[in-house]
């Protein structure tokens, strides 16, 4: 037996979400898959490349269409970034901060996020946006649906590093119960077809600070926007 590591889920999420560390993929439902720490083949490329989008379009705390302000702070790279104010949703080319194009898309993110989709069964998965949220402790995400691209045909490829978080899985309803998955350092989660509008959200960040990047919970989430 292992030794335990932050790759190593704490076996209290039942069957489902069992400590399967086999490096197969784990299948969630029917179009969602989990990676478990598929991303740390390219943690050397992405921890550079999220600090230089940061330097160019930092991460800011948004407020939603209801008027409240996230608790996650946000940033974006690629053609398209996504948004929030009091007018609502949407992607946008530039960041509303500076003015400028966002940050291209470092070639690392989409090596990362076209390999994962290709490992969950969606080849040929070409993403214009990536959204970048940056949890400090205490900092959640509602339950919510990813509905402001265009075409829900492209899947989800999300990417956790830094500090373990509590996944919500639910259905396509809203008050649908909603599983918990741990996740943790590298792993990735594709979903797309009948999953593609599945609620999610994580709960409040707690526990230990990463080794590598400290008290934070980074996430990436490339999407086809446009
Ligand atoms: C997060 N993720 O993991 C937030 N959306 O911090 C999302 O909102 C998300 O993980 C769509 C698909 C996968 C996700
Ligand atoms: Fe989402």
């Amino acid at each position: 037996m292992p030794a335990p590591t932050d790759q190593t889920p704490a076996m209290t999420t039942g069957d489902l979400f069992a400590d399967h560390d086999d490096g197969q993929p784990q299948r969630l439902a029917e179009a969602a898959v989990l990676l478990r720490g598929h991303a740390l083949a390219f943690i050397d490329e992405l921890l550079p490349a999220i600090a230089g989008i940061e330097s160019r379009s930092p991460f800011r705390h948004m407020i939603t269409r209801g008027g409240h302000t996230m608790s996650v702070a946000l940033t974006n790279c690629g053609a398209l970034g996504w948004c929030t104010d009091q007018r609502g949703y949407r992607y946008t080319p530039a960041d509303p901060l500076s003015g400028l194009p966002w940050p291209a898309m470092p070639p690392a993110f989409t090596r990362l996020a076209r390999d994962s989709a290709a490992q969950a069964g969606f080849p040929g998965f070409l993403p214009d946006a990536c959204l970048i949220n940056r949890y400090l402790p205490g900092a959640r995400m509602g339950l919510h649906q990813d509905r402001n691209e265009r075409d829900f045909s492209a899947p989800i490829v999300s990417v956790s590093l830094g500090m373990s978080a509590t996944f919500l899985f639910g259905g396509l309803k809203r008050t649908d119960k909603a599983a918990r998955l741990p996740l943790f350092h590298g792993d990735v989660v594709v979903w797309g077809g009948p999953d593609r509008l599945r609620h999610h959200g994580i709960l409040p960040l707690k526990g230990p600070p990463h080794p590598l990047l400290g008290a934070q919970r980074i996430n990436l989430t490339f999407r086809k926007a446009g």
